[in-house]
């Protein structure tokens, strides 16, 4: 078990103005900030990060709006990170996500869901590295 996750506020939650709220319920949840920064995602570069979902019939659509406008990226820690993480996320789909999470909260649809969550402490350290250089993580 790792005590680190890597999350993204994508590009619905951004132009809607939740960005500030979404990092304040984080870290009053009791994360601490390791890594952050605003970026624009080129096609390219997304296309990279969802890589293992490449195959998916959503790829398409998952790389076009990933890459459609500015993110937050940032690596948090907190015992148990990337499944507490996953629970204050709720599920994929907003309309089933749990009363009080942030999609619950703040995501229109399954495609747009205003946040990403890493799923394992391996893909937690590999997305994390995709954003930030050593120099860059406190
Ligand atoms: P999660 O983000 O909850 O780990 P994944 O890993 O299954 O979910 O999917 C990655 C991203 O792909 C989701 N955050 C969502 O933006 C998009 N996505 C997943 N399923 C669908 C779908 N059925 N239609 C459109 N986009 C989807």
């Amino acid at each position: 078990m790792s005590n680190r996750t890597f999350t993204m506020i994508k590009p619905d939650a951004m132009s809607k103005g939740h960005a500030g709220a979404i990092l304040d319920r984080i870290i009053k949840e009791g994360y601490r900030i390791v890594a952050l920064k605003q970026i624009k995602l080129s096609a390219e570069k997304a296309g990279e990060f969802y890589a293992v979902h490449k195959e998916r019939p959503f790829y398409g659509e998952l790389v076009e709006f990933m890459s459609s406008g500015v993110i937050i990226a940032a690596i948090l820690e907190k015992e148990n990170a990337v499944a507490a993480f996953r629970e204050l996320i709720g599920a994929t789909n907003p309309a089933q996500a749990a009363e009080g999470t942030i999609r619950k909260q703040f995501a229109a649809s399954i495609g747009e869901n205003a946040i990403h969550g890493s799923d394992s402490d391996e893909n937690a350290a590999i997305e994390g590295a995709f954003f930030f250089s050593g120099l860059e993580q406190f």
